[in-house]
């Protein structure tokens, strides 16, 4: 069968590095480590199904939530690969309470925070699920890097993405040039350029919210997501709600077909009342990546998302993503 020429990822990366002579290919190796990685990841989860490696592993991670035996696969696939690839000094992950420090003698000059899977509790029921990762510059001199260089502003990143795991394994990344999104051909092992400089919609076509939360929402908040639901012919409202319950799931759908997704505080415990999501491995990342693609990022009180400076590893924030229009029709009305 004559196969069209498609564009591997890794000659995209080489292609976009030509665009910076400074550029000095550290950054282009680190991404094509991650591709390796999400490769031998979506080799497992696709397996998961038949290996007995569904359900739990008996641990807990800092967040409290017990942890799947593919988190922990992806965490240590993630984790053992980028501590010698070089390219880095430190990292965070979700399944990790502390930094993590990389192979003496490969110290680079990135930083990497990552989900290795989230979305895990959907592991179980086959449901699209992803790693989300965000790429810094180091701030500190040299060595092993430190928890300063992985609290930066998410306006700082040089790098974000996700590696999106269902019907199709597909990587959808930016470097500050635009979002591009390829696909796994599993028989061959290459990831080809098929979604080329993605643009979202800049109005919506879906609301994902999970309305289960609703009662504990503040009361600006509701009323606003109320008037998303209100009949509304130039804005092509009321939409229509998918909420998959994947952060990385819905994020791509919205980003593809255009939408708004919200994960508002809620009043009912102190540990969601920032929120649930975690501002450095999923609103940082997901919020480069929209506003290269032409949308928004703000916490439920309007403030940008990427201008948020961490101060603390695991921190959580209130998201709302998605179409520009819509999204800064939030800020206006919350903020
Ligand atoms: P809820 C998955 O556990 C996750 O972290 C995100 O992927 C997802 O968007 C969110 O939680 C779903 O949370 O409270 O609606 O089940």
């Amino acid at each position: 069968m004559n196969r069209p020429l498609g564009i591997t990822v890794i000659r995209h990366i080489v292609d976009s590095q030509r665009l910076h002579p400074e550029a000095t290919g550290d950054l282009s190796g680190l991404l094509n480590e991650l591709i390796v990685a999400g490769k031998t990841i979506s080799a497992e989860v696709n397996m998961a199904g038949l290996a007995d490696i569904l359900g739990m592993s008996g641990k807990t991670n800092i967040q409290g939530e017990k942890v799947q035996k593919l988190d922990e696969f992806a965490n240590n696939t993630i984790k053992k690969r980028m501590a010698r690839c070089g390219y880095l000094c430190v990292m965070t992950s979700e399944e990790d309470d502390d930094i993590i420090s990389v192979k003496e003698g490969y110290e680079g000059k990135y930083t990497l925070a990552f989900d290795p899977l989230d979305g895990s509790t959907n592991i179980d029921v086959n449901v699209n699920i992803g790693t989300i990762f965000s790429v810094h510059r180091r701030r500190s001199s040299g060595g092993q890097g430190c928890r300063e260089d992985l609290l930066q502003k998410g306006r700082d990143q040089v790098a974000a993405g996700y590696i999106l795991y269902g019907s199709s394994t597909m990587m959808v990344f930016t470097t500050g040039d635009g979002v591009h999104g390829f696909t796994l051909d599993p028989s061959v092992g290459e990831f080809y350029l098929s979604h080329p400089n993605i643009r979202t919609p800049e109005r919506s076509k879906y609301l994902s919210v999970n309305e289960g939360n609703s009662r504990y929402w503040p009361e600006n908040v509701r009323s606003f997501i109320d008037l998303l639901k209100e009949e509304d012919e130039e804005k092509k409202r009321p939409y229509s709600c998918r909420y998959i319950g994947s952060l990385v799931a819905d994020f791509h759908r919205n980003l593809i077909s255009g939408g708004i997704f919200l994960y508002p505080r809620d009043n009912k415990t102190a540990k969601k009342n920032y929120g649930k999501l975690r501002l450095l491995y999923e609103a940082a990342p997901l919020a480069m990546l929209i506003e290269q693609a032409g949308g928004r990022a703000i916490t439920d009180d309007g403030i940008d998302i990427l201008d948020i400076m961490p101060e603390s590893l695991h921190q959580r924030v209130p998201l709302i993503i998605g179409s520009k229009l819509d999204v800064e029709e939030a800020r206006g009305y919350l903020g």
